[in-house]
């Protein structure tokens, strides 16, 4: 049985990513199958209940109020509008819903006691809820995991190195703080990561170090291929080559065995026998719907359809963890703390976050 190490170096790592395909593609496969049953895949639903107008610089994103790219932005969605959606998403074969927000972080108040509530009523429909909203402190957590939510994404997105060179409005030990806050909970921890953002494979093994040190390592581990949007920093960045999207996932699942490996956003470009290499190089869950929180995802009958000719079965909610209780807000345990967390805020300047954010300014007022 392969063991759990939180104690993998860079180079251990490149070694694994660099192996000969089919010798990457045995290993991976022979701990996957230790670990997992190959023939399942959880799927899970993204609801954008909070998209666009974002302070942040994030390179790659497309709800960054800054880059004026052309999505639709839309206050927050109300308790119903959410119910609403995840019934849609129960009724398609989806086992989780996951609520994304385009906050830096949560703050205290009516939006947040909305959340809450949305997070309940998922609950109660036994579906698993998450939630990726930013940065939260340690009582945000308590309160998110007493309403009952099971998973709590946030992603590291990329090396420690080299996210300097793609957000510079917040730092990597705030990403790392807010998945030891989710940690002190019952919630389990998603966070994964972006490849083909203009990284080298040093920093996507430096992401599968940093990732594979917590400990436990995180129970969800979310692969993205960056949809690279017009407007944002990164609208020019050359698509991801499958081969590179099967040796990530190859790695991640060799690193983090017991891990569930997330095949994300970047699936509208994969054709179907490379996405069967990557389920076979154990990737065991997805995105389904035909959005992500933004931009175009697979077709849910498509991928039902893959589903069928690979024999893959959709995993039924709450069989890798219990299901958590609901408790109601009249009798919650903890107090909306009113607190100004003192994120950080780093400031650097990044070049082509820069320009990107100068040329949208020029298009508005030539507009
Ligand atoms: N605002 C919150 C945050 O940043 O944590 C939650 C939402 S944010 C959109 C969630 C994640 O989506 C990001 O951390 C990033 O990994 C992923 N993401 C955003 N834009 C993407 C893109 N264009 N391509 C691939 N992944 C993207
Ligand atoms: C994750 O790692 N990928 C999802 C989810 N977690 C929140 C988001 C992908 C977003 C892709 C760009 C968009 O649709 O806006
Ligand atoms: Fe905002 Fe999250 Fe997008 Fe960054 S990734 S700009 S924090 S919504």
């Amino acid at each position: 049985m392969s063991v759990i190490r939180h104690d993998w170096t860079k180079e251990e790592i490149l070694d694994i990513y660099n192996k000969p395909m089919m010798d990457l593609l045995y290993e991976a496969a022979s701990i996957h199958r230790e670990h997992h049953d190959p023939n399942t895949v959880q799927v899970s639903t993204l609801l954008s209940i909070k998209t666009g107008g974002c302070p942040e610089d994030c390179g790659y994103c497309p709800q960054a109020a800054r880059y004026h790219t052309d999505i639709e932005g839309n206050d927050l969605m109300s308790v119903q509008q959410v119910k609403a959606q995840a019934l849609r998403a129960k009724s398609s074969g989806s086992s989780r819903v996951c609520m994304g927000a385009a906050w830096r972080n949560v703050k205290d108040g009516p939006e947040f006691e909305s959340v809450l509530e949305m997070v309940r009523t998922i609950n109660k429909l036994d579906m698993e809820v998450c939630c990726t909203l930013g940065m939260i402190t340690e009582n945000q957590a308590q309160r998110l995991a007493e309403a009952g939510l099971y998973a709590y994404n946030h992603n590291l997105d990329t090396s420690e190195e080299y996210y300097k060179e793609v957000i510079s409005t917040r730092g990597y030990e705030d990403r790392l703080k807010t998945i030891d806050n989710v940690r002190k909970t019952n919630v389990t921890v998603c966070s994964g990561g972006i490849i083909g953002m203009g990284e080298n494979v040093e920093d996507r093994a430096g992401m599968l170090v940093a990732l594979s040190k917590l400990s436990p390592q995180p129970e969800s581990v979310p692969i993205n291929a960056l949809v690279a949007v017009e407007g944002t920093p990164m609208e020019d960045e050359k698509p991801v080559a499958i081969w590179d999207m099967i040796r990530m996932v190859a790695t991640t699942r060799i690193v983090m065995p017991k891990t569930q490996v997330r095949l994300s956003a970047g699936r509208t470009e994969m054709s179907r026998e490379g996405q069967a290499m990557c389920f076979f190089a154990g990737a065991n869950s997805i995105f389904a719907g035909d959005k992500l929180l933004t931009t175009p995802n697979p077709d849910v009958n498509e991928d039902m359809e893959m589903f069928s000719l690979l024999g893959l079965i959709p995993q039924k909610p709450f069989v890798k963890k219990a299901q958590p209780e609901t408790v109601e807000s009249a009798d919650s345990k903890f107090e909306s703390m009113g607190e100004k967390p003192k994120w950080s805020r780093p400031d650097h300047t990044i070049e082509r976050n820069e320009s990107a954010k100068n040329n949208a300014k020029k298009a508005v007022a030539d507009k």
